[in-house]
């Protein structure tokens, strides 16, 4: 049996979860999104990911025709209708289906899809290892053209720097603001360990708040380790001890080595290895349950 996605209201097979050319989310990536993740039927953080989901739709003057309620009920629903254990949830909100021009006001409903699949972003021993990463040429959108903190369907920005990193051989890239400060990778946060403490950009020059990252700030400080949100040059990040990216499809994930300067022992690191194993079991205790 194949999978079934909740689409406009009802529950469609995968192969008949089709849109209207006409749609404004993929004429214009003007729409909304989040990825969220299930371990062991349970939804991790679904709350925190629903609620981004409601300001980013806000912050574009979308409203979405569904309750926050609704909304997590379907997203649990899909989740029971495929059988899935473990799972990746994609959930979409569209500015819908309208005419040939940018306005808004030309689409009287929006398009509301959820799917539920699986998801293997980075390859099992970049886990074990660390994985390299470069920094991306195609610098961070000013949050004053457009927020990176609204996780819009408009991801052109990630995708040029991930084409960075492919271009160099990598998987992953850093992204820079305009005037030269370490933001986020194209789908994780940063975070950089340096004499035992733990330092992450301030989501306001231009990151998106993660529900990952929160997450990994509350653990840190139940084990009494400093954090800090600290604006930094790619030179402060290259110089920790540690770094690592965190995101619902990554992860935690170490970074052993920014272009060609190693970081620490070029080996995951003591603290990194401390908080990925106690994410694990965050994530394997708490959640909603389906
Ligand atoms: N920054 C950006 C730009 C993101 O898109 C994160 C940070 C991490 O946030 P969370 O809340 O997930 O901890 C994201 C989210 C993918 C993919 O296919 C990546 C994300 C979401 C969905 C899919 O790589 N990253």
């Amino acid at each position: 049996m194949g999978l079934k996605f909740f689409l406009n209201g009802k529950f469609v097979e995968k192969d008949d979860a089709k849109l209207s050319v006409y749609d404004h989310g993929l004429l214009y990536g003007d729409g909304v999104f989040e990825g969220i993740r299930s371990y062991n039927r349970k939804v991790f953080r679904l709350g925190e990911h629903i609620d981004r989901l409601y300001e980013s739709a806000d912050a574009i003057r979308l409203n979405i025709p569904m309750s926050k309620n609704d909304f997590t009920g379907k997203i649990l629903e899909t989740l029971k209708v495929n059988d899935l254990n473990d799972a990746y949830v994609r959930v979409v909100v569209t500015r819908g289906v309208g005419d040939l021009g940018l306005d808004p006001r030309k689409c009287p409903k929006p398009t509301i899809f959820i799917i539920t699949d699986k998801i293997v972003l980075y390859p099992k021993e970049l886990y074990e290892n660390g994985m390299p990463i470069i920094i991306a040429k195609t610098r961070r959108n000013h949050p004053i053209t457009l927020d990176p903190r609204i996780k819009s369907l408009n991801y052109l920005n990630n995708i040029l720097a991930r084409i960075d990193a492919t271009d160099a051989g990598m998987m992953e890239a850093l992204m820079l603001t305009i005037d030269g400060y370490v933001v986020e990778c194209t789908g994780d946060n940063i975070i950089v360990v340096k004499n035992g403490k733990l330092m992450t950009p301030p989501a306001d020059i231009g990151a998106l708040e993660g529900v990952t990252l929160d997450a990994v700030i509350e653990l840190a400080k139940k084990r009494g380790i400093e954090t800090e949100y600290k604006k930094m040059l790619p030179k402060e990040v290259m110089d920790a001890d540690e770094c690592f990216l965190t995101g619902t499809a990554a992860e935690i994930v170490s970074v052993i080595k920014i272009d060609n300067k190693v970081i620490g022992k070029g080996v995951p690191g003591k603290i990194t290895k401390t908080l990925m194993a106690d994410f694990k079991k965050l994530t394997e205790t708490e959640g909603v349950p389906y």
